[in-house]
């Protein structure tokens, strides 16, 4: 009786390839520099990881709809929220600077911004595979975030959740 199972060895020779060989890890500053994401703009192929390095005071990193860009996401039909790290404090001169890491796992464009009141509507939004031209790119949803004056992202109704994990299925079959 033969104890070797394909499916298992195809799933770790898979595994092992697209963590180690392809995934690269792409880092974004939250803040430091003013209200901003440094760079705004990021290209992030499925299996990479984003990391989010946070600057003082205080900032979040939040999704939104690209039409929404300054509050929390959520599926009208079944209620789940987008990714939210929540407020990170960080002391002024700290010498380690807290990080937060979401992995891709869709090619399609993501929206994000600081739910800190005020930081959105200030400009602190970001986009990750935002397209280049035509009516979506990240220009675009950054001025519609200065134009907004609503907030629902508060970071008050966010979920104590922290999860890292942003839904990926390959991680968990790893
Ligand atoms: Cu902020």
């Amino acid at each position: 009786m033969l104890s070797f199972h394909p499916f298992s060895f195809t799933l770790s020779l898979l595994c092992s390839f697209v963590t180690s060989s392809l995934a690269a890890n792409h880092q974004i500053v939250v803040g430091g520099t003013g209200l901003v994401f440094t760079p705004e703009e990021t290209t992030a192929a499925v299996g990479d990881t984003v990391e989010f390095i946070f600057q003082p005071p205080q900032h979040t990193v939040t999704q939104s709809s690209f039409a929404d860009p300054c509050t929390l996401l959520k599926n009208a039909t079944t209620g789940a929220e987008g990714f939210n790290s929540g407020p990170v404090p960080v002391q002024a001169g700290a010498a380690t600077a807290p990080a937060w890491t979401l992995e891709i796992t869709e090619s399609t464009p993501i929206w994000f911004f600081c739910a800190t009141p005020t930081h959105c509507q200030s400009g602190m939004v970001g986009s990750i595979n935002a397209a280049k031209t035509g009516n979506k790119t990240f220009a675009a949803f950054k001025s519609l975030a200065m134009g907004t004056t609503s907030s629902n992202g508060s970071p008050s109704v966010v979920s104590s959740d922290r999860s890292r994990s942003y839904g990926s299925h390959l991680e968990r079959l790893c």
